[in-house]
């Protein structure tokens, strides 16, 4: 009978335990949406009004096809879809998506290269534009983990360790590949702002520069100045071409929006003397020394607050250089270097594979070679950025370990409180009960001293009442004796 209440007992303890493990193992078992079987592109037909949109599906920036306001394209497949891949040619502004009765609001990221989850199967969907805008390419996914290459942006960086300044896409590769694949290969937050965009001369290179920042790890999507790309060939003559003003107000803007930690741009005699460059540099360089004063472009320390870039680098720059370390293996750039990493970015830019430029760290233009233009926190030692920079991450990682110290602090306050209260109370009870049993005491003490008088009286009598026997007893035998 012991062992059938032991072995019950054991059973109960085991359905406890085992209860939180089904829990958890359920709130990890994979959704519809994901994630156990890999996603492939589906065979699809897309229409629009009779258009010829086959330049929709050969997967070339070179082939577009452009629509108006109000446009409807319809994309069809024999397989369920789960997601739809488009890349636009031009500024994105908001658009619908319709399917199964249902309506998604899309678009509002500005995302140029943009995936749409569907969340539930479909055989068919509606695009509904509602500006006019040319389409490179769309294409379909089904459910599953998706393809490395489909690009799911996430919005700009909230506050961002690294903000990194590049006058033109594939500038950030070539001279700064090495900051961004080398850091965001760390984890940290790394938000990239372009000072010139190409829609207007070579629409191809907005693509191209996204594929790039793809490829070498940035997923934050960047932000671009909007300025247009012209080239000049000194500083003088960018701020003919440029208004330095609003390139400063450019930068400015981006770093309180930003927060940065740390600024990286581009060489001050703009690499290969490029005017824009230099122009880009001097604002950054003009921007970090002043951005902490809210007279200096007074409206965005209104809207953003102002801030004070803790570290900023200079590519190529001649004081407190250092150089960075491109040939360690980064787990998440599939184990690449980063300048490996940085050189299959550059491919992405297949419009710039006719100049002689190159991914390199032993080169006059070495994507390695940094100095440190300002500190708050002082030199470098090493040839680490981050060398003296606590990252936002590491920052919130150590304001949660405060929380939880506070807390459990005030938790050990209170239990030690607690405990006191409790040893009082039990002294007070121990007391109390002591005080309480006092007259018992003195009533028991009583009643035994009553007993033993009262034997003690008892004892008395009985001797006294027997001496008086017997002195009655020889009395009488002496009467008697005298008789006789
Ligand atoms: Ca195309």
């Amino acid at each position: 009978m012991k062992k059938i209440y032991t072995l019950s007992l054991l059973i109960l303890f085991c359905i406890i335990l085992s209860v939180p493990v089904l829990a958890d193992e359920a709130s990890d078992a994979p959704s519809s949406a994901d994630n156990s079987v890999l996603s492939k592109q589906a065979s699809i037909t897309v229409k629009s009004n009779g258009k010829n949109c086959k330049g929709l599906l050969d997967d070339s920036y070179s082939t577009v096809v452009k629509f108006n306001s109000g446009d409807e394209i319809t994309v069809e497949s024999d397989e369920a879809l789960r997601g739809i891949y488009i890349k636009w040619h031009g500024e994105v502004n908001p658009w619908t998506l319709s399917y199964n009765g249902k309506t998604k609001y899309c678009g509002e990221n500005g995302f140029v290269h943009e995936y749409v989850d569907l969340e539930e199967d479909t055989t068919s969907l509606t695009i509904t534009l509602s500006e006019s805008i040319s389409i490179s390419d769309i294409s379909a996914y089904t459910r599953g983990t998706l393809p490395e290459d489909v690009q799911v942006w996430k919005k700009p960086c909230k506050t961002a360790d690294f903000l990194v300044f590049a006058a033109h896409a594939d500038d950030d590769i070539l001279f700064l590949g090495g900051v961004l694949a080398t850091y965001g290969g760390k984890g940290c937050s790394v938000q990239v702002a372009y000072m010139c965009d190409f829609w207007n001369k070579e629409p191809v290179r907005e693509h191209e520069k996204i594929d790039g920042l793809w490829e070498i790890g940035i997923r934050n999507y960047p932000v671009c100045g909007g300025f247009a790309d012209i080239k000049s060939l000194s500083l003088e003559r960018a701020k003919e071409i440029y208004s330095y003003d609003e390139v400063k107000e450019f930068v400015t803007d981006n770093i309180r929006r930003f927060k940065p930690l740390i600024c990286v741009t581009q060489d001050l005699n703009g690499e290969y003397g490029h005017g824009a460059h230099m122009i880009l540099a001097n604002a950054v360089c003009e921007s970090v020394d002043n951005s902490s004063d809210p007279a200096y472009f007074p409206e965005s320390a209104d809207k953003y607050g102002t801030f004070d870039v803790q570290k900023t680098y200079l590519h190529l720059y001649p004081d407190n250089k250092i150089r960075l370390d491109l040939h360690i293996p980064i787990e998440t750039l599939g184990k690449r270097t980063a300048l490996e990493a940085a050189s299959d970015a550059y491919l992405k830019h297949v419009s710039q594979q006719v100049w002689d430029f190159v991914v390199s760290d032993n080169y006059e233009h070495s994507c390695a070679e940094f100095g440190l233009y300002r500190t708050t926190v002082g030199t470098d030692t090493g040839n680490d950025m981050l060398e003296n920079i606590i990252t936002y991450e590491a920052q919130q990682k150590l304001e949660e370990e405060k929380q939880a110290s506070i807390a459990a602090s005030i938790t050990a306050s209170k239990e030690a409180e607690s405990l006191a209260q409790y040893t009082t109370s039990n002294k007070t009870s121990a007391l109390s009960k002591k005080t309480d049993s006092m007259p018992v005491i003195i009533i028991i003490l009583l009643l035994f001293l009553a007993i033993i008088l009262t034997i003690i009286c008892a004892v008395k009598y009985i001797r006294s009442k027997n001496k008086r026997l017997s002195r009655k007893y020889a009395q009488n035998k002496k009467k008697h004796n005298r008789r006789n």
